[in-house]
């Protein structure tokens, strides 16, 4: 079969030019999806072709994905990936992959065994949010969770991304190896932090002298990343075959910009990826609120009003001057007000690059994607802005149509009465309070009555009721679109 690996690619597609063959893993990635594939591995695909190292990265797939594990051995761990700007796409096949690995297909202890390989200096991840096990509302281990308690109960057989990086530490200790490093790449305000913090606890309750150990010899640097990647479709994948002549199954499109800035605090070395425009820092956590409340708190807002407005990608909603005129405010007076940057930060200048990056017609990022994960996203996009507003007595009515558009968007009914499927970890106990109260706006303090999303001091607040609450029953009354206009 023709792949990526052994097809003539026409000249426009930017192939590695360093020697692959003296690549070693010493980066194990958890989370071969759609955005490390154009983030991480890109960066260093880009760090090896400037520089002479041996710095390759081994994936692996704890949940789902063993059809693309499987595709990317059958190309020779060669994939795509594809830059569309509104006007062009680059193309460029990716080499910094060296192996890949999946628990389902290769066994448990294959995968701890290379996690414990003496070369191996950082464990990295992209495995959403809700795969740190950590209570949204708090960071903090959530004990309750089915993979915390199936993992203490058998370490060595883990499920969890956490069980399987204390084990894998466990077997590096008792074998007199260095420890690795630890990094989140996820969407989680402090990541690095909250990794360190569930990894920290989980090995507490399975063994306190692990524990010590982890606490002195592991570094969980904090990073910031973005660039945006959505889901692969159909129509995606056509269009990369196309581009090179042959199909790429593990092809991944996303936008041009990219940004990734990183705490300086590897314990067992690290690639340059500086010289392929990554930014090492002393304290990336500024930089990560900017984003996550900039950026992914208006993607948030866009994403709920927007489903609900019948609007089925971001850039669609980019075409109603209302929901632009929303998504610009809500950065600019609810979330650039809450935030404490280095001096000459331009605020306003990423609002409108922002804004710009949504417009990009090329990229087809569903409203229900980012709508995804609700419960794991508000706490860290808004929680911390809304907490300004109520210390400061301010405005954030755009804070308030947010989360009011979450409350009906998990109601599972969209406004012409069709169904929405509704992904979240807490489903559940989301769908069991809307059913209570069906539309109505009762619903509005019983939602915010569930701590693990909203701690007491917001979710209590009589402001913070009223506010939703009338968002909520402008919704109801008027619908998504105009209650975005009238904002
Ligand atoms: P994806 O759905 O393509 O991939 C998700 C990955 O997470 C898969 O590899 C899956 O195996 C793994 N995973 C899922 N649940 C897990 C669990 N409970 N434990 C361990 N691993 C688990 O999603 P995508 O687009 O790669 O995004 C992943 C994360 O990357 C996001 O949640 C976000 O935090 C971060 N990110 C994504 C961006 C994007 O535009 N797609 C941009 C910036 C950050
Ligand atoms: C999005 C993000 O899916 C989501 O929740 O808000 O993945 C967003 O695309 C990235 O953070 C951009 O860097």
């Amino acid at each position: 079969m023709k792949t990526v690996a052994n097809s003539t690619l026409p000249n426009t597609v930017l192939r590695p030019d360093y020697d692959r063959s003296t690549l070693q893993s010493r980066i194990v990635h958890l989370g071969f999806g759609a955005f490390h594939r154009a983030h991480q591995a890109l960066f260093t695909n880009e760090m090896l072709s400037k520089s002479n190292t041996d710095w390759g990265i081994c994936e692996i797939n704890l949940f789902g994905g063993e059809d693309l594990i499987e595709s990317l051995r059958a190309q020779d761990h060669l994939y795509t990936v594809a830059e569309k700007g509104a006007e062009s796409t680059d193309v460029k096949v990716i080499g910094s992959v060296t192996e890949s690995l999946h628990p389902s297909l290769d066994g448990i202890e294959t995968v701890l065994e290379k996690m414990a390989e003496p070369q191996v200096a950082i464990v990295s991840m992209t495995i959403t949010e809700k795969g740190y096990c950590a209570d949204p509302a708090t960071g903090k281990l959530d004990k309750n969770n089915p993979l915390v308690i199936a993992d203490l109960a058998n370490p060595s057989e883990p499920k969890s991304a956490l069980g399987y990086i204390v084990q894998a530490l466990k077997i590096r200790r008792e074998r007199g190896l260095t420890p690795f490093t630890v990094m989140s790449c996820d969407n989680v305000q402090e990541n690095g932090h909250v990794a360190k913090a569930a990894i920290i606890e989980f090995a507490q309750l399975l063994d306190p002298e692990l524990r010590d150990w982890i606490e002195t010899n592991v570094t969980f640097p904090c990073t910031m990343v973005d660039r945006i990647v959505p889901a692969a479709t159909e129509e995606t994948l056509t269009e990369i075959a196309e581009l090179l002549g042959c199909e790429d199954p593990c092809g991944i499109a996303c936008e041009p910009f990219r940004q990734w800035v990183i705490e300086d605090n590897f314990v067992a070395g690290r690639p340059d990826w500086n010289v392929a425009g990554a930014e090492f820092v002393e304290d990336v956590v500024p930089y990560e609120e900017m984003k996550l409340r900039m950026l992914n708190g208006s993607h948030s807002f866009l994403a709920y009003l927007g489903y609900l407005g019948g609007y089925h990608h971001i850039s669609d909603t980019m075409t109603d001057a209302g929901y632009r005129k929303a998504a610009f405010d809500m950065m600019m007076k609810s979330q650039a007000p809450s935030l404490t940057m280095p001096e000459g930060t331009d605020l306003e200048g990423y609002a409108t690059l922002l804004i710009n990056r949504f417009t990009n017609p090329s990229l087809k990022h569903k409203t229900w994607q980012i709508a995804m994960d609700g419960s794991q996203k508000i706490p860290q996009r808004m929680g911390g802005s809304l907490r300004f507003h109520l210390d400061q007595g301010s405005n954030f009515s755009w804070l308030a149509t947010a989360i009011a558009g979450w409350m009906r968007y998990v109601s599972g009914v969209d406004e012409q009465g069709n169904e929405i499927d509704v992904r979240d970890p807490m489903a559940d106990t989301l769908r069991q309070i809307c059913d209570q109260h069906g539309l109505n706006v009762s619903v509005v303090p019983a939602l915010l009555a569930v701590e693990a999303i909203f701690p007491a001091e917001l979710g209590q607040n009589p402001k913070v009721i009223d506010a939703v609450s009338s968002a909520y029953q402008s919704l109801i009354e008027h619908g998504a679109v105009a209650t975005v206009a009238a904002l």
